[in-house]
């Protein structure tokens, strides 16, 4: 056996735990053993998984939670690559996740060695940041930047490349590169020494050894409160507003409490949208979930709150052109996105909403009618899902398995999304207990987080009763992972809407182009899946069994294992004519 410590590897495990990261979500490979390693001394979970897009995935879903960045590390070439897609979720959906990918040794870099590629060019367009180390004292201070970087303004990916050689002990690479040359036989062979030992000097060279990190930084705004001002006079003038959050309203580092009591203060009513959901709790006289658009197109004032006017609001097409549109955002490009807003605050959301709080809003007795009347559509709309969900829609009606979930979701339930049809209906029904316990992919709709997400959360909120609801085409993406869960004993209670078809995208391409090609799966036996690889499975093919499964599967969780309920869903119309292009 070789030494064990190395200097390189514990620099990083040494600036992780300086900066309170407790997980290192990996998959491993020869180019990364030894941080994997020293992180384990250093005391870190290793949380290894069998596909390198959920160490992303994980490492994205913990940040999103602890508001601290989320660590992979993953093994050069292949392993690097199987994260892009992890990483542009990460990216799009602002969270701040630190990737260390392993890389050839810096002696070999170009000249033909195991996977040994551009590393940095494949992941620059995917992350905020990215550098590639070259020296051992430059481990620490990197990653130590990286960390910073990936929470400061707006919060997203960054990649830090390790070579090899600066991970292993000094004393095994010099024998490794110098092997063969210590009697050099020619001229060429003893200049070959002096080169490789002049670059392993520089390679090792003192340094580095301490590193103070920084607590992340977060971008200071400027002009908050003129601007705050401005705003809660258009307010206060208004007789139609309504605030809309997005998700990077309580994105890493957000101030999620001062958040949900400026909302409370500005008693305006509120619709909120992807990681925000939940931030007002299950029920919240101001919040509303249905008839969003209905909502935006008739108010005359609307505040955008960490969230862009793209394509989920019709491109700002949505919010009528006469409305006053106040929009904060920490991104000045999503500021502006297709609409300039009237007043424009390039800032935190909650930084904002506290400060127009706090500037005295003079509520007007109109906005008891408006509230009033969105009320009533809420209501109304309630009342005809649960006449939708009572239908007979054999084996079972989807909106009647939601509901059984919403009502078999404990207090402190956390819910992971991942799919598209059966999800886009569970957003309809459940309804998040918490602020942060509603995860989606984000704004890039990846199918395949499930199970990365997952983790993530465990890690986060080791006590969280985590359901996962999926469809049946997203779940084989990340259905390997059930192995990671049953190995980390994860009681996650997974329900899959069972269609045996990418229900979302038939349900365009069939009208539209009159063909289905492509969009049917066949119902797999997916609760057998489960049990082959350590979980316990239980399948639903009749609803009169629905409460009783649920709950069963609910009580099999807490025995520490993955659960999948396999529930066989029939067609609704229910979102006929939701186009998903
Ligand atoms: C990685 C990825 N591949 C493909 C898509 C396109 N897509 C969006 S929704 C969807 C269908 C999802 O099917 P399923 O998970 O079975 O849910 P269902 O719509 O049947 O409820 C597909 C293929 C995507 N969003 N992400």
């Amino acid at each position: 056996m070789i030494a064990s410590t190395s200097r390189g590897a514990d620099a990083i495990a040494r600036v992780l735990q300086g900066a309170s990261i407790d997980t290192v979500f990996t998959l491993c490979g020869g180019h990364i053993s030894p941080i994997l390693v020293a992180a384990k001394r250093a005391g870190l979970a290793i949380v290894d998984v069998r596909d390198e897009a959920t160490t992303v995935f994980a490492a994205d879903a913990q940040a999103r939670l602890t508001g601290r960045p989320g660590v992979a590390a993953v093994t050069a070439g292949p392993g690097v690559a199987n994260t892009i897609t992890a990483l542009k979720n990460a990216q799009m959906a602002q969270s701040p996740v630190v990737l260390l990918g392993g890389a050839t040794a810096t002696i070999l870099k170009g000249r033909g060695s195991l996977q040994d590629i551009d590393q940095l060019a494949l992941v620059r367009p995917h992350v905020k940041w990215a550098s590639a180390v070259t020296r051992v004292a430059d481990l620490g201070p990197t990653l130590a930047e990286a960390l910073a970087r990936s929470c400061d303004g707006v919060p997203g990916p960054v990649f830090v490349e390790c070579p090899l050689d600066l991970l292993y002990p000094e004393a095994f690479v010099r024998e490794t590169h110098l092997a063969g040359l210590d009697q050099p036989r020619s001229l060429g062979e003893r200049v070959m020494r002096w080169w490789v030992r002049r670059h392993l000097d520089r390679v090792f060279a003192p340094g580095g050894d301490h590193i103070t990190v920084q607590p992340p930084r977060h971008g200071r705004s400027t002009g908050v409160v003129a601007l705050a001002r401005r705003a809660a006079t258009a307010i206060g003038r208004a007789s139609r507003p309504v605030v809309l959050v997005g998700s990077q309203a309580v994105s890493a580092g957000a101030r999620v409490g001062d958040l949900a009591r400026a909302l409370d203060r500005l008693a305006m009513p509120v619709f909120l949208s992807g990681m925000a959901r939940g931030l007002l709790g299950p029920a919240h006289p101001l919040q509303f979930r249905h008839q969003r658009k209905a909502a935006l197109r008739e108010a005359d004032l609307v505040v955008l709150a960490g969230t862009p006017a793209d394509f989920r609001l019709d491109y700002g097409r949505h919010i009528s052109r006469r409305a006053t549109l106040v929009s904060v955002n920490l991104s000045p490009a999503e500021l502006t996105k297709n609409r300039r807003p009237t007043i424009g605050a390039v800032a935190p959301a909650a930084e904002f909403l506290a400060t127009l709080a706090d500037a005295g809003l003079s509520r007007r007795a109109e906005w008891d009618t408006w509230i009033g009347r969105l009320r009533e559509r809420e209501t109304a709309r309630d009342r005809e899902i649960d006449g939708l969900a009572d239908e007979s829609v054999p084996p079972i009606n989807p909106l009647r398995l939601c509901q059984g979930i919403e009502r078999a979701a404990g207090a402190n339930a956390v819910f992971v999304v991942d799919g598209g049809d059966f999800v886009a209906t569970a957003s309809y029904i459940l309804r998040p207990r918490a602020p942060l316990s509603w995860l989606d992919p984000g704004v890039f709709g990846t199918l395949g987080v499930g199970a990365g997400f997952v983790l993530g959360v465990h890690r986060a909120r080791p006590g969280a009763e985590i359901w996962a609801v999926y469809g049946d085409g997203a779940l084989g993406f990340s259905l390997s992972e059930f192995d990671t869960l049953a190995r980390h004993r994860v009681p996650v209670i997974a329900v899959v809407g069972n269609d045996g078809k990418w229900a979302q995208i038939a349900r365009d391409q069939v009208p539209l182009l009159g063909d289905d090609v492509a969009t049917g799966i066949g119902g797999a036996a997916y609760h057998r899946v489960i049990e082959a690889l350590g979980g316990r499975g239980f399948l639903l093919d009749d609803a009169t069994r629905l409460d009783a499964t649920l709950a069963a599967a609910r009580e099999a969780a807490r025995e520490g294992v993955p659960v999948l309920v396999n529930a066989l869903i029939g067609d609704t119309e229910f979102r006929k004519g939701s186009i998903s292009l």
